[in-house]
């Protein structure tokens, strides 16, 4: 377990370090500059904590891009999500998984047994909390499953913009007590800082070896499911109570028109024709707010007009359909 000395001093601001502005390049006698000839790491890390941590803000903030969807609700993710980000010489693969709750629904087990088994794949595991709230909650049960888990891993203390210094260190020794980490750091991926940190130590403990994907990837879900993704973010931001949980979204067509737009059609799945009635909201409302809301952000990512057409289908029992599972890359939990 680091010190408490240690732990001060990782929570020193964000820095970087001047002196080292030429690591990327080799300069031979004549001045000419060479390929890195060092060699290159590359690994799976997979984020996990409690629902609300902010596991898929910090993925994106470490991606550089929004490859996973956020919002104040819980549960959220539902689904592992890779997303890879390129570090000095290394390429990082960041595995979002569903928060860790304890579960009640058939969709909830099928999340929790995700977010264990991306845990199980992965290179580094790195343990996500939410500082303003602690070990209050799940974070506990979460630390006591990782004592099961043989990999290396790090702590990061998250939304450190929202508490003292005081608590983030008691924090940071009363999880080290239960699971001996590699490393500790304090971080806010909403502002970004201390993720650098968190990257440079990962480029060099991750192990050496060739990329896993193509240089310019950052992520492994197919266009049409990040939309069907962003569709649904936005239903979480708009829709209350039970709503965002009893809804799924697909996008069932995808037309590249001539003029260069691209027409999306999407789906969205409630469970009972109540539920319907709300999801489209009087006259139409909150489908036409939810609409405009993914139309913006996804011409904005594809770069292209976008025509969205949304529809509200009841399925009921949707969430105990192994079809649905699978459209959504979960296991269907039997039983
Ligand atoms: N103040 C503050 N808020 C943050 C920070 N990081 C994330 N959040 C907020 O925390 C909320 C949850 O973020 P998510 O990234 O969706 O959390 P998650 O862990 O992926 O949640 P699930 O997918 O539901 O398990 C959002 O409202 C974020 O804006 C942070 O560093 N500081
Ligand atoms: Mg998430």
């Amino acid at each position: 377990m680091p010190a408490l000395n240690e732990l001060t001093d990782m929570m020193t601001e964000d820095h970087t370090d001047p002196a080292d502005t030429t690591q990327n390049a080799a300069t031979d006698i004549d001045g000419v500059t060479d390929a890195d000839s060092r060699p290159t790491h590359s690994g799976f890390v997979a984020m996990i904590g409690a629902t609300n941590a902010g596991k898929s803000t910090l993925v994106n903030r470490l991606v550089g891009a929004k490859v996973s969807i956020v919002s104040h609700k819980v549960q959220t993710t539902r689904a592992i999500v890779r997303g890879i980000a390129i570090h000095d010489r290394a390429q990082i693969v960041f595995m979002d998984t569903p928060g860790i709750f304890k579960p009640r629904r058939r969709l909830d087990r099928a999340m929790v047994t995700t977010a264990w088994g991306g845990a199980k794949d992965a290179d580094f595991i790195m343990l996500l909390i939410d500082s303003e709230r602690g070990l209050k909650g799940d974070a506990q049960m979460i630390l006591e499953g990782l004592k099961e888990v043989h990999q290396p891993k790090i702590l990061v203390l998250n939304k450190i913009d929202q508490v003292s210094r005081e608590d983030l260190l008691q924090l940071a020794s009363a999880a080290n007590e239960v699971v001996s980490f590699e490393r500790t750091f304090m971080i806010s991926a909403l502002t970004g800082s201390g993720c650098d940190d968190v990257m440079d130590y990962l480029a060099d403990a991750l192990p050496e070896g060739p990329w896993y994907y193509p240089e310019d990837q950052i992520s492994d879900l197919p266009m049409r499911q990040l939309a069907a993704e962003i569709t649904r973010e936005k239903l979480f931001l708009r829709l209350h109570q039970e709503l965002p949980y009893s809804s799924h979204v697909e996008t069932e067509s995808w037309e590249e028109k001539k003029d260069g737009s691209v027409r999306i059609e999407q789906v969205i799945y409630v469970e009972r024709d109540s539920q319907k009635k709300i999801a489209l909201g009087r006259n139409g409302e909150a489908i036409k707010a939810i609409s405009m809301a993914s139309r913006k952000e996804l011409s904005g990512i594809l770069d292209q007009p976008v025509h969205l057409f949304l529809f509200v289908k009841v399925r009921e029992n949707w969430g105990d359909d192994p079809e649905r599972f699978r459209e959504m890359g979960l296991e269907f939990p039997r039983g």
